[in-house]
């Protein structure tokens, strides 16, 4: 725990180090209880901060300093000042050599940041400020530098030891001891450090490169684990072909590491030359793995190695710059991700995602700019907003300059700042030169917080022949700005015809017609757009495949909604029109539930979704995704003041109204697949997923009939399918069912069959913890009991805490604030324990302004009570200070 009053950081006072680290050589001397870090930097002042000798200010945390040497001269207390965040000395002259020793504790880390053990392996997390957990470092990523690391270990129990880079030397010590020595030859900061000892196996393959190289791949794991690293590996390879046929990028080392821990705080991190990752982003296998873990696993796997070059080679000159990197490479993990599977269907996934929590973090209290101004704990700043909006906006400029410009752009980039630490300005500026374009009032988007809200209207003139679009763009105050100035927003839009024919686009003043879609840019207040030729009144299809983070609005009455779900060009927006009729007719049933009247359901959504569920030519990733109503959470997140009550009961009695309307086709469709499923050996691919996919959701309407024939359907899937996928539906679907023998008897024999597989149980608790019955709280507080449960591995508190918190909001909302209560108790719990994990499980309690007064009382007085509840960590004090600012 700090000492220190947490103190906000602004990004105006960033200034370059006074001083460089040319080396780094590292030794570490592992022990049970404790471990030894030896560093000997070799350092210089830095020349474009003038002349002089500041003294030198060394990060370090949570470090028993057993000595000092400075330009070979060991130094004594008297000779610096060691406070609990930095060590502060006086170099001697303009170049000279540092050597420390300190001692720490990874076995007892449990924040798992610094060198820590996990399932008894020793491995680290360093960024953003994990290196100064290590060691006394210049722990900032502008500082690069090239390492030489030295592990030392039991060799019985650590038989692997790794770090960065190529493996030079190894041998036997003294006492059953190894050592082995890695060199990193590519200059990195220290948040790029990794290092692994441990009894592990791995899994080996190889990548020739585009110039022909030969890279040895080897995925590191658990030996019970060594039969589920396939799918990583072949992700891996598929990234790395992608990255070069793609982004002209080649892998730089002679090996890639990929290594496989059981404790992780999120999901993967792409230290050089070996990725460390939660094991639930490595292992994936039918039967133990679903087919949304498998995406997960190749799009993370992706991430993680696009970093090579968006993050490593080109890193960020500081964190407030954390976009730079990681909105960049999620834009690029996307696109992968896009073109291994269904392009539109990922597409709907990542808006849906974004819609619903990017969206309520940017109108919540810890609302920031993709380059946020100021942090108290950066490690509170790895949010939606930076990764997905800063990937929304990185995607817009590749819509304003097209694909090719955009490649040059990111050509120029990687050319010119290679090997340096830059500025989302820097890449901005790349963008430019590589076009000649002007984007400096699309940098807006990187200093504005808030998601800015898009309303159109329309006008046609059937005489001229003109038809007109007025945009009015408006941004709602965050906690940084309340004025904010008017962004460039690409609007991409196509005008249907009667028959939902595509019109050429022509504007007034262009001399021909185009294109049916086309792409503009509404970059004032208020802006009107006219079409010419236009022969009848059209309807609009606006911000086709969601070409800006807006909240857009146009007056679209239902049946002009289910005209575009069926004859818009545009796979998105066709999904759209559907969930825009959805929330329309659900917020019509919230209305109703909440004036104490019958609920009643359009007719018009059972025949809009009737049609799609039997149209046998589209994509049936697509009709999975177009049978999915909005969720709970983003009927919240659209709402004035939620009302949890209301918007539960109104999403559930549509359900259930489309399931017995429903049911017949529903029924065929569930049935073929299943048939299917049963004679295909699993396979991890799109067609797949799809038709596995419509079949579960299939089953989860069905269910809701209660018939008999569906229970057995359901049995029959848990009992004999042969994978994860569809084992897992059938257990949801039970859990939420109201037969509760077999509920019981599923859940008994599931965790039997897979309580040796982490996390399988992990699925196990979370299908419990997102179950919306009554009672929802009991069933959490009695599951946090099991042995298979420790609040000390995150991926067990995401699955039970999260997956209650984030998923089951009647539940957590319960009018009595017993959900609130046993939040805030966690995170009072684990402040101490892990204060990264206690501060993101908070996130359902501060966004306590969108609920009614009652509930808002509540949630503000655990927010209290957790703000009196002694030392905070600087990550749980930033949120809970802010939410209640
Ligand atoms: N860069 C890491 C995230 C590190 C989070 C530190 N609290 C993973 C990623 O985005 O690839
Ligand atoms: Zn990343």
């Amino acid at each position: 725990m700090r000492t220190e009053q947490p103190k906000m950081i602004y990004l105006k006072d960033y200034q370059a180090p006074d001083y460089l680290i040319d080396e780094t050589h590292l030794t570490f001397e592992l022990f049970e209880d404790h471990s030894l870090v030896h560093a000997q930097l070799v350092m210089r002042r830095n020349p474009e901060r003038g002349t002089g000798l500041p003294p030198l200010v060394l990060d370090g945390q949570q470090l028993e300093l057993l000595s000092v040497t400075l330009a070979d001269q060991e130094l004594t207390a008297a000779d610096y000042q060691l406070t609990d965040s930095h060590l502060t000395l006086q170099p001697p002259s303009e170049t000279f050599t540092l050597d420390t020793t300190v001692k720490i504790h990874p076995e007892t880390n449990t924040a798992l940041e610094g060198l820590y053990k996990s399932s008894g392996m020793f491995c680290t997390q360093c960024e953003a400020e994990g290196f100064r957990k290590i060691t006394y470092y210049l722990d900032r990523p502008d500082v690069m530098s090239v390492f030489t690391t030295t592990v030392i270990a039991e060799q019985h129990s650590y038989p692997v030891l790794l770090s960065n880079g190529n493996p030079i030397a190894s041998g036997p010590g003294e006492d059953g001891r190894h050592w082995a020595t890695w060199e990193d030859p590519f200059k990195k900061p220290a948040y790029l450090f990794a290092l692994v000892a441990g009894d592990l196996w791995c899994v080996e393959d190889s990548f020739t490169t585009m110039t022909n190289r030969e890279v040895a791949l080897r995925i590191y794991v658990e030996p019970e684990n060594i039969d589920k690293c396939q799918h990583a590996m072949t992700s891996l390879k598929k990234s790395m072909r992608w990255d070069e046929e793609t982004y002209g990028r080649e892998y730089d080392l002679d090996i890639f590491m990929i290594v496989a821990v059981n404790d992780f705080n999120m999901g993967a991190m792409e230290n050089k030359g070996l990725n460390i990752f939660n094991s639930s982003a490595v292992l994936a296998r039918a039967e133990t793995a679903t087919d949304a873990a498998h995406q997960r696993v190749e799009a993370i796997v992706a991430h993680e190695y696009f970093h090579n070059w968006s993050g490593n080679r080109v890193t960020c000159r500081d964190w407030f710059q954390l976009s730079l990197k990681e909105g960049f490479t999620v834009f690029r993990d996307s696109g992968f991700s896009a073109d291994m599977n269904s392009a539109t269907v990922k597409r709907i996934q990542d808006v849906a995602y974004l819609r619903t929590h990017q969206f309520a973090e940017d109108a919540g209290p810890m609302a920031h700019a993709v380059r946020p101004d100021s942090f108290i704990e950066i490690s509170n700043f790895y949010t939606l907003t930076v990764y997905e909006k800063g990937s929304e906006v990185v995607g817009m400029i590749h819509t304003l300059l097209g694909a090719e410009g955009f490649r040059k752009g990111s050509d120029l980039y990687f050319e010119r700042h290679d090997g340096q630490a830059v500025t989302c300005d820097d890449f901005i500026k790349a963008m430019e030169d590589a076009n000649g374009a002007d984007l400096s009032q699309f940098k807006r988007w990187y200093s504005q917080a808030g998601t800015p809200r898009l309303a159109v209207s329309e006008a046609y003139d059937a005489a001229a022949k003109t038809y007109s679009l007025t945009f009015r763009q408006s941004c709602p105050p965050t906690p940084d700005k309340v004025e904010k100035l008017p962004f460039v927003i690409p609007v991409e839009l196509g005008l249907l015809d009667g028959q939902g024919a595509g019109i050429a686009l022509r504007l007034a003043g262009e001399a021909t017609a185009g294109d049916t879609s086309r792409v503009i840019s509404v970059t004032e207040a208020e802006q009107t757009f006219t079409f010419v030729d236009i022969a009848e009144k059209p309807l609009p299809s606006l911000l086709r495949g969601f070409s800006a983070p807006v909240k857009l609005s146009f007056p679209y009455s239902r049946d002009q909604l289910m005209f575009l779900m069926q004859h818009d060009s545009d796979g998105f927006n066709r999904w759209d029109a559907g969930q825009q009729l959805a929330v329309q007719v659900l917020q019509e049933l919230i209305g109703q539930h909440q004036a104490g009247q019958p609920l009643k359901l359009d007719q018009r959504l059972i025949d809009a979704l009737r049609t799609v569920l039997s149209d046998e030519s589209l994509d049936q990733a697509m009709v999975a995704e177009m049978l999915s109503l909005p969720s709970e959470a983003y009927l919240t997140e659209i709402s004035e003041v939620a009302d949890v009550d209301a918007i539960h009961a109104a999403r559930e009695f549509a359900r259930k109204q489309l399931a017995d309307n429903l049911f017949e086709g529903l029924w065929l469709r569930y049935q073929a697949n299943r048939e299917l499923s049963k004679q295909t050996p699993y396979v991890a691919e799109a067609e797949h997923f799809a038709r596995r996919a419509l079949q579960n959701i299939a089953l989860s309407y069905l269910m809701l009939s209660g018939k008999p024939e569906v229970l057995a359907a359901t049995l029959d899937q848990f009992d004999t399918s042969d994978n994860m996928t569809e084992r897992l539906t059938a257990l949801a679907v039970l859990v939420n069912s109201p037969f509760e023998a077999e509920k019981a008897q599923a859940l008994a024999v599931f965790a039997e069959n897979f309580k040796d597989n982490p996390l399988v149980m992990d699925q196990w608790f979370s299908v419990q913890a997102g179950s919306t019955l009554p009672g929802g709280l009991a069933r959490v507080k009695a599951l946090m009991q099991h042995p298979a449960f420790t609040i000390k591995n995150p991926n067990k508190v995401r699955a039970l805490v999260g997956a209650f918190a984030g998923q089951n909001l009647i539940n957590f909302h319960a009018a009595d604030g017993s959900g609130y209560r046993f939040l805030a108790d966690l995170v009072i719990q684990l402040n101490t324990l892990n204060p990264q994990i206690a501060s993101r499980q908070l996130a359902p309690l501060t966004r306590w302004r969108k609920y009614d007064s009652a509930r808002q009382a509540l949630m503000k007085a655990e927010l209290e009570r957790i703000l009196g509840a002694g030392e905070l960590s600087s990550d749980v004090f930033e949120v809970v200070s802010k939410s209640l600012a």
